[in-house]
């Protein structure tokens, strides 16, 4: 009998021990994030917190990230990828990188964040929006006797040489806009012209997006190009930047969120795209000072977030600047005629 008992309580505590090792298995999400390094970690210790669910979290650049998922497809090993620019998450989803997921979330969120999902099969949908601009340091410019740039076009005159940063267009989702923007706003002949003139002006191209403001903020570099809310994240913070909205016009991002084709572990991953998607957790934006519109028609927004509905912007073109063909090749195009002119 004691004997039987032993026996019946070894086999108790195996199965116990194998249970353990089953929900171990599915309570870890191994996450990729575009957005600010302080939104990426508010969104992994949330999500921690509200599942129980351990998140592995590696933070880079939407081309970079798309670049790794790419790399990776054979044997994946990201489960969601949240944040950065939508179209490389466009580019995910045409080339069967991340897969459809339908999301009981959809019915709370604006048309725009749906009508990205539309346009790619339901792969990737939106989480947030912005518009794309610039920022200078106010004190750096009057020191150096700069006038005050209002227009994409006085970008290029020769008195900004060496005071303008942006981000590489292969590393970085904003830098991409930036490119994909002027070539809609002055059309491709012109477009790379503009970008060619705006080479002369580079001090450096940075990997991240938003490095130029913040550079800028530290008095290390005089003018950003960049979303408009991370410049406004600077100005709020207590730095002398001061916020563009280029007269010409401009264009603005989709920021998505997509689960990886393959992912280990589904059942979280799709925990946390339901989860990502509610106001709630949409509204915890504004702790980190994320200044984007969020998806969700209830998120909360902060008076100081730039106002899109009084910005000029331009009609962007996401299934033709998010495809892969034209990613590609607006990208190699760059690379062959305007990094590769002197300064
Ligand atoms: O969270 C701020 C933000 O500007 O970061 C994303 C950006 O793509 C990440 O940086 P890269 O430009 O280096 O890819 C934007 O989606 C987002 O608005």
């Amino acid at each position: 009998m004691k004997k039987t008992l032993t026996t019946l309580a070894a086999g108790v505590a195996l199965a116990a021990f194998a249970t353990m090792g089953a929900s171990a298995k599915t309570h870890k999400l191994t996450y990729y994030c575009s957005a600010q390094e302080d939104w990426c970690q508010l969104m992994a210790k949330g999500f921690e917190e509200a599942t129980g669910i351990k998140v592995n979290m590696t933070r880079k650049s939407s081309g970079e990230t798309f670049a790794q998922i790419k790399a990776e497809s054979a044997n994946p090993k990201g489960d969601i990828w949240w944040g950065g620019t939508g179209d490389p998450h466009l580019q995910a989803a045409e080339e069967d990188l991340t897969q459809p997921y339908d999301s009981p979330m959809r019915k709370e969120l604006l048309p725009w964040a749906i009508a990205q999902s539309e346009s790619a099969g339901n792969r990737t949908i939106g989480i947030y929006s912005g518009a794309l601009g610039y920022g200078y340091n106010t004190e750096l410019l009057k020191k150096n006797n700069l006038p005050e740039p209002k227009c994409w076009k006085d970008l290029l005159k020769p008195e900004y040489k060496g005071f303008i940063q942006m981000a590489n267009p292969n590393s970085s989702g904003t830098a991409y806009t930036t490119l994909a923007t002027i070539v809609q706003l002055f059309g491709e002949e012109k477009g790379f012209e503009f970008m060619k003139g705006l080479h002369k002006n580079i001090n450096n191209y940075t990997k991240s997006g938003s490095a130029p403001i913040k550079a800028a903020a530290r008095g290390e570099n005089t003018i950003g190009i960049v979303f408009m809310h991370d410049a406004v994240k600077q100005a709020v913070s207590g730095f002398p930047i001061k916020v563009v909205a280029p007269c010409e016009g401009t264009g603005y991002e989709i920021g998505s969120m997509s689960i990886i084709k393959g992912a280990r572990n589904l059942e979280a991953a799709k925990k946390f795209y339901d989860w990502a998607l509610t106001a709630d957790v949409q509204s915890r934006a504004l702790e980190v000072k994320a200044f984007q519109v969020m998806s969700n028609k209830n998120a909360k927004s902060s008076p100081a977030a730039p106002d899109l509905a009084s910005i000029k912007l331009i009609n962007y073109d996401f299934k033709k600047y998010g495809s892969s063909a034209e990613r590609k090749r607006l990208l190699k195009k760059w690379d062959d005629e305007v990094k590769v002119l002197p300064q």
